[in-house]
């Protein structure tokens, strides 16, 4: 039986999720290939450069904060409802918080869409990071706050749909991808709580015109407080993915329980006392404090190097059960015409290397050299534009045979889409990274550098450019393939398919009763974290209102 035969009303809320957030990827992914093309100085006939910066918020907020809330939103409702083995209890309420979200979502995108239509009173040019003293029409911030409340509503659910098999399983150990859900969750409520504050407080009022200045630093402060966390809130799902489907995409299964379970404590412990590592040019903030927000970033590559280790481990285990043999002989048996294990695989290889250019942002001295250009992009596209992308689009290929009943289509196009976006993905983001040690900058429509000329192209400026605008247009057509073969397989089936899927997931070689229950006490960790954050936020965040909540600066302390 399929998922959808077990589940019926959570598999449509699993698709409805999902759909909005691959319709979402599909939007802003356009938008991204017109930015890749604009800032070759050559391919301009898509937008003007003032109307850069409209596409370039429209791009983060439609990628970075819709796409993958709505993605995890879908994964995390199957994963829980799937590993409980029992329904989320309301289908009205899960309505009621997926309706949010998507009024929200459409709120904040058409009031920035609204600033390329001239005679529209809407705007919201403030990027996806949206601190002061950028403002936006209030509409924005109305639909950014609706779109968290659903989130939080969203983890509601997970939850309450937990304490009900709780109440009948009280000594089993929490399931590990429910355990999963909610640390990710716990930790988005901490960290959230940061960009409400900055919403409600101050942007939101602000744009209203009932206050009449707030502190830039103030908000840029609370921002980072959820920036950093946020960007786990994106991995999270992706490392679900990876511990709990991978092993057995590749034909074995997860190498250690106890050990993710470790990995998603620790990143509730340490993803928020470091959001001060976005700040390191800020004046305001002690050195001490960056310093301290630096030393925890450090501790906080360990979840992803444990996790490098175990999920690596896992498929060899998968590609020795499949017969091979020998140091290395394992990774050729591995499954690499499967879509959803290829997107999976390559993703993780491209976090690789994206955390190694995050271990650079990380240190303070390093961070002046690439701080604001093109080296970020470069390294957050391998994070959550690859390591989380990919492995949602790849999850999607698994799930949506699950969840529509309906078999997998254009299989050929499915196999090759993974590649396509890994060699797309090679030239972008490597070419980015260049670009930064040149000194190119982010954000910007008019990089201040040698227009393209096709001579003399290799080695230089234009040969970085060229490299984004085609890697980007490879990324976009990446898409397409992909939004062809799951829309496709959810429209175009006729149901009758559902047990070609085998959906099992089969126990790890080591199971939770190797680890202590300490593990599972979700008060404690969240009762630690707590205090981390006071440790490493309580004394700068009070310097930074001593001198009253909306004046901008702070006396030093
Ligand atoms: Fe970052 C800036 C530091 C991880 C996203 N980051 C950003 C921004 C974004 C972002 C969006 O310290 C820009 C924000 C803006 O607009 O200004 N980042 C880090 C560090 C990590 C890190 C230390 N970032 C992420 C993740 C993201 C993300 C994850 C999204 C999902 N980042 C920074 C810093 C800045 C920053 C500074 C500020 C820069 C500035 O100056 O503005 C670490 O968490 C990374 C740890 C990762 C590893 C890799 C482990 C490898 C694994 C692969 C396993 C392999 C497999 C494949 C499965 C240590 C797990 C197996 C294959 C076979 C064939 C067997
Ligand atoms: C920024 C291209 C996919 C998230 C950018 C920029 C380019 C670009 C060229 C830099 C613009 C600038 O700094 O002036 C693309 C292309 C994509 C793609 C061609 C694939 C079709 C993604 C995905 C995500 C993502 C999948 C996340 C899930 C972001 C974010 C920014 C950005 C958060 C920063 C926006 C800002 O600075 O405010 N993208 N991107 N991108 N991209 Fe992408
Ligand atoms: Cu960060």
């Amino acid at each position: 039986m399929a998922y959808v035969d077990d589940f019926p009303t959570d598999a449509r809320i699993v698709r409805w999720n999902m759909a909005v957030a691959f319709l979402a990827l599909g939007v802003g992914g356009l938008f991204g290939m017109v930015q890749a093309l604009h800032r070759t100085g050559v391919f301009r006939g898509f937008v003007s450069s003032a109307d850069y910066y409209t596409v370039l918020t429209g791009h983060g907020v439609l990628l970075a904060l819709v796409f993958t809330t709505f993605a995890l939103a879908g994964l995390f409702t199957w994963g829980v409802t799937r590993s409980l083995d029992r329904s989320l209890p309301s289908p009205r309420f899960s309505m009621a918080w997926f309706s949010l979200m998507l009024v929200g979502a459409i709120t904040a995108a058409v009031t920035i869409l609204g600033g390329l239509v001239p005679s529209m009173p809407l705007s919201a040019d403030v990027l996806y990071t949206f601190y002061a003293p950028m403002k936006a029409h209030p509409l924005f911030y109305i639909g950014l706050t609706l779109f968290i409340v659903g989130s939080w509503l969203a983890g509601v659910d997970w939850f309450r749909t937990y304490w009900h098999w709780r109440g009948d399983n009280p000594d089993e150990r929490i399931p590990l991808q429910t355990f999963m859900v909610l640390t990710t969750m716990l930790m988005w409520y901490i960290s959230s709580a940061g960009v409400a504050v900055e919403v409600l407080f101050f942007l939101l009022p602000w744009s209203l015109g009932l206050i009449a200045e707030v502190d830039p630093l103030l908000t840029r402060t609370l921002f980072w407080y959820f920036g950093h966390p946020v960007v786990y809130f994106w991995l999270m799902p992706a490392y679900f993915i990876w511990y709990t489907v991978l092993p057995k995409l590749s034909g074995g299964r997860l190498f250690s329980d106890p050990l993710a379970r470790v990995v998603f404590v620790l990143f509730l412990l340490l993803s928020t006392p470091v959001g001060f590592h976005h700040q390191y040019v800020d004046p305001g903030i002690p050195e001490g404090f960056k310093f301290i927000a630096m030393t925890n970033t450090m501790f906080l590559l360990l979840p992803s190097l444990l996790t490098a280790f175990t999920v690596v481990a896992s498929i060899e285990h998968g590609g020795r059960q499949r017969g091979g043999e020998g140091r290395l002989g394992w990774l050729r048996t591995l499954p690499w015409d499967e879509p959803a294990f290829a997107g999976c695989v390559l993703a993780g290889l491209m976090f690789a290397a994206g955390g190694f250019s995050g271990m650079i942002n990380a240190g303070m001295n390093i961070n002046y050299l690439v701080h604001n250009t093109l080296w970020v992009p470069g390294h957050f596209h391998l994070t959550v534009g690859t390591a989380s992308a990919l492995t949602f689009m790849a999850a999607g290929y698994w799930l949506f045979p699950q969840i529509t009943g309906n078999r997998l289509r254009f299989r050929t196009l499915a196999t090759i889409q993974p590649y396509l976006w890994f060699i797309g993905m090679t030239f972008m983001s490597n070419a980015m990274h260049r670009a930064g040690l040149a000194g190119i900058p982010r954000r910007t429509a008019e990089p201040q550098y040698d227009s393209v000329t096709f001579q003399g192209v290799v080695g230089g400026v234009s040969e970085m450019r060229l490299q984004i605008a085609l890697g980007g247009t490879l990324l976009f057509v990446a898409l397409l393939l992909f939004l062809i073969v799951v829309f496709g397989t959810w429209l175009g089936g006729d149901g009758t398919d559902s047990l070609r899927v085998n959906s099992s997931i089969p126990a790890p070689l080591s199971g939770p009763e190797h680890s202590p229950k300490i593990l599972d006490n979700l008060k404690l960790w969240t009762a630690v974290a707590i205090v981390l954050i006071v440790l490493a936020y309580g004394l700068p965040l009070s310097a930074l209102v001593a001198d009253g909540l909306f004046a901008p600066g702070s006396p030093p302390i």
